[in-house]
């Protein structure tokens, strides 16, 4: 090598390592197994890279060498069904507050949506699988607002292509806005902390640096008619109060016995309530031995003893050397056979809209709109006031508000493609979070095997699914919720819990009455029950479906009998639900049963019966509130039964209604019954209620427990669709 080219490489280095010290920024980097990419560094085509010694290097001469990086997608706003962009969301605003009704008053912004076109618009395009031209279309907004000073809530509808607002709706005066905004929150908590009488009720419990005072999320308040008192109050929440030894410590080890009841408006700190900390039935009145439990209990390594974390925990590492199977084109994802494009909102997050599935060519749709309609908690505790503890986290909470920034290799491991999504803040103005959704391609297992047992040939085909994933955190729960696509068509809905439990103190030699367990010392966690409501809109190779019920049932007659004569007789029962009335159905873990969405024009060949999909609930317990309990009767009425279905109506998208206010699917059914849905557009609703009873293992944070349903085809197909995947030594890439 020449002394000129060695000097050349040498300043070459220098200038490398210079440069990627300026570069690099730790806040905005990510992390690809051992490689962390700094998007300044990505853009001028170098990759940090820590293990090496110049510490950045070009991607172009060591790209070989190196991790492909995770991309997150520009998102593409070209579709009809395209959320809203930041843009828009802005030009929302300025449309709203320059008009006669929003310049009047402090106008508040709750949730701004994309208002989807209707559905008798869309659906040819879904059905015929071709793209709607956009011009078609106008761009239209909803945005919910609210009045800051009386709390009087509007609907607003704003055509994005004329800048006009289209309907300017006030509410009635009894609707509240339905979500706490992450801006309502923080206003919130500085109240809280400023106040005079929890700053002397902390101090009592010997706390002076309210620094270290932590709130709990705001949680919604619910039955309040009990008491007067708070007759008046416009938008009342209520806060459940901890304490930290530190800055980062687990608050939820340190409950304070006292919860804070909340009015947004103003905000206005309204009351402290002394909660129960003896035994059964005592009110709060009894505050002896409210001493604040101290002793550390923290999940965070961070603050644990050095050398803590176990050493024998090797790394496993998810790749696909030959890129995803998948494809985006926008909000557009194509796996294998399935479609799926993908929406979000600040209150249902995730969505799916038109998934389709080519089967030999044939491109057969299957969903129309599917989301997660409502997800929340009720607790079981029934001594006043943890009656009122409970949180509807879609409806009130927002599940997109609330969603991560996702964290690749952690969040979500293998080939990975990130989209922003963008919600709104109380002023109206965009707010871009970052890999707020996830998809990814993950081996699954064994999808189907045989060994011929005579000649020993085995054949083995290994599982791959496509996974869409987003994750809510709603104070101190994580919700990690994922739509899961599979090679023989399955279609899996997983939702699972992590986080930390909700806590309460329980006074030095106190117990918790019977309604919870003790998690760590005097730390208190109480039996409860998630909910979750997906909605369905199904399309099953066609706008008009019915659905059947199927239970698998013994032969009926008694063994001996003609029927029956040896008393091993197995049959299917199906019942056929005609009205919406019928469509209000529970699920019955001892006979195995299904619903079976089919589409009666749709007969299939083999079996001459119409050609169907069924769904395979998740079998958790029956919700355990009482029918007639206040707090969930009428509001959370749909919560009572575990399959409806109804028929499709615009704009019928939350199974408590758009403002949980007496309505969704018990009115909607109640005021039809008789209403077909017989051959005609329906949509499934599926509500289910996992009891979770905590236990000491879950703190100080809980390992994700997970709940699915499945969607899958019910003789659909002429054969198993997954015949055609091969097995991994005869895979062969055609991408
Ligand atoms: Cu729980």
């Amino acid at each position: 090598m020449s002394i000129t080219i060695y000097l050349f490489c040498l300043l070459s280095i220098y200038i490398l390592r210079v440069g990627s010290r300026s570069d690099f920024n730790a806040s905005d980097t990510t992390k690809a197994g051992n490689l962390q990419f700094s998007p300044k560094c990505w853009t001028r085509g170098f990759i940090y890279h820590p293990d090496h010694w110049t510490k950045c290097v070009c991607k172009r001469l060591f790209y070989a060498k190196c991790e492909k990086d995770d991309s997150t997608r520009e998102n593409d706003y070209s579709h009809p069904l395209d959320p809203l962009s930041p843009e828009e969301i802005k030009q929302t605003k300025n449309i709203i507050l320059g008009s006669v009704n929003g310049s009047q008053g402090t106008l508040i912004f709750n949730t701004i949506t994309l208002q989807e076109p209707a559905k008798s618009e869309m659906l040819h395009y879904f059905l015929s699988s071709t793209d709607p031209p956009r011009f078609l279309f106008p761009r239209r907004s909803i945005s919910i607002a609210w009045n800051g000073e009386t709390g009087r809530v509007y609907e607003i509808t704003v055509n994005l292509n004329s800048a006009l607002i289209e309907v300017f709706t006030t509410m009635p005066e009894n609707i509240k806005v339905p979500i706490i905004s992450p801006d309502d929150n923080e206003v919130v908590t500085q109240a809280i902390k400023k106040d005079n009488r929890v700053i002397q009720r902390c101090l009592a419990l010997g706390i002076s640096n309210m620094d270290l005072v932590y709130s709990s999320a705001t949680w919604p308040i619910g039955y309040i008619e009990d008491r007067p008192e708070y007759a008046n109050l416009k938008r009342p929440y209520q806060v459940y109060m901890y304490t930290q030894n530190f800055n980062g410590d687990n608050a939820y080890a340190h409950p304070l016995p006292f919860v804070v009841i909340v009015d947004v408006i103003g905000p206005v700190v309204v009351a402290i309530e002394n909660l129960p900390t003896h035994a059964e039935y005592d009110s709060g009145e009894n505050q002896n031995g409210n001493v604040v439990p101290k002793t550390p209990s923290n999940y965070d390594s961070d603050f644990r003893p050095p050398n803590f974390l176990r050493r024998d925990d090797k790394p496993i590492k998810v790749s696909s050397p030959k890129g995803p199977s998948y494809k985006v084109k926008g909000n557009l994802i194509e796996w294998q056979k399935f479609k799926i494009r993908i929406g979000f909102t600040a209150r249902e997050g995730l969505i799916l809209h038109h998934v389709t599935y080519n089967d030999n060519g044939t491109v057969r749709p299957i969903l129309y709109r599917a989301s997660i309609s409502e997800l929340g908690s009720i607790y079981g505790d029934p001594r006043p006031p943890f009656h009122r503890k409970y949180s509807m986290d879609a409806s009130q909470v927002g599940l997109g508000w609330l969603s991560d920034e996702l964290i690749s290799q952690e969040d979500c491991v293998g080939e990975t493609t990130f989209f922003n999504v963008t919600v709104n803040n109380n002023f109206g103005d965009p707010v871009v979070i970052r890999k707020g959704i996830c998809v990814t391609e993950e081996d699954a297992g064994i999808l189907w095997k045989h060994v011929d047992f005579r000649n020993k040939k085995s054949v083995t085909v290994r599982s791959h699914r496509l996974v869409i994933s987003f994750i809510s955190t709603t104070g101190n729960y994580d919700f990690l919720l994922s739509w899961i696509f599979y090679q023989d068509a399955s279609i899996q809905f997983e939702g699972s819990f992590t986080g930390i439990v909700s806590t309460n103190m329980l006074a030095v030699g106190g117990t918790n009455g019977g309604f919870g367990s003790v998690v760590f010392p005097q730390v208190n966690a109480q039996y409860h029950q998630h909910v979750v409501a997906l909605r369905l809109d199904t399309e099953i190779d066609g706008n008009a479906n019915s659905v059947e019920m199927r239970d698998v049932v013994p032969v009926t007659g008694p063994t001996g009998s003609n029927e029956n004569p040896y008393g091993q007789g197995i049959t299917v029962l199906n019942t056929p639900l005609k009205t919406q009335a019928d469509g209000r159905t529970k699920i019955s873990p001892l006979t195995g049963r299904v619903w079976v969405i089919t589409n009666p024009q749709a007969i299939h060949p083999a079996t001459n019966s119409p050609v169907g999909w069924k769904l395979m609930p998740s079998e958790t317990a029956q919700i355990m509130a009482k029918p007639d309990s206040p707090m969930v009767n009428p509001k959370l009425g749909f919560l009572f039964d575990d399959v409806w279905i109804t028929r499709y109506e615009e704009g019928h998208l939350y199974a408590g209604g758009t403002y949980l206010n007496n309505s969704g699917l018990p009115e909607w059914v109640g005021t039809d019954p008789g209403g077909s849905i017989e051959n005609t557009d329906i949509v499934l609703w599926h509500v289910f209620s996992p009891v979770h009873i905590p236990r000491v293992e879950d703190f100080p944070v809980m390992s994700s427990e997970s709940h699915q349903v499945w969607l899958k085809p019910h003789n659909f197909f002429i054969e198993n669709p997954a015949i055609d995947v091969p097995p991994p030594r005869l895979r062969k890439h055609e991408f």
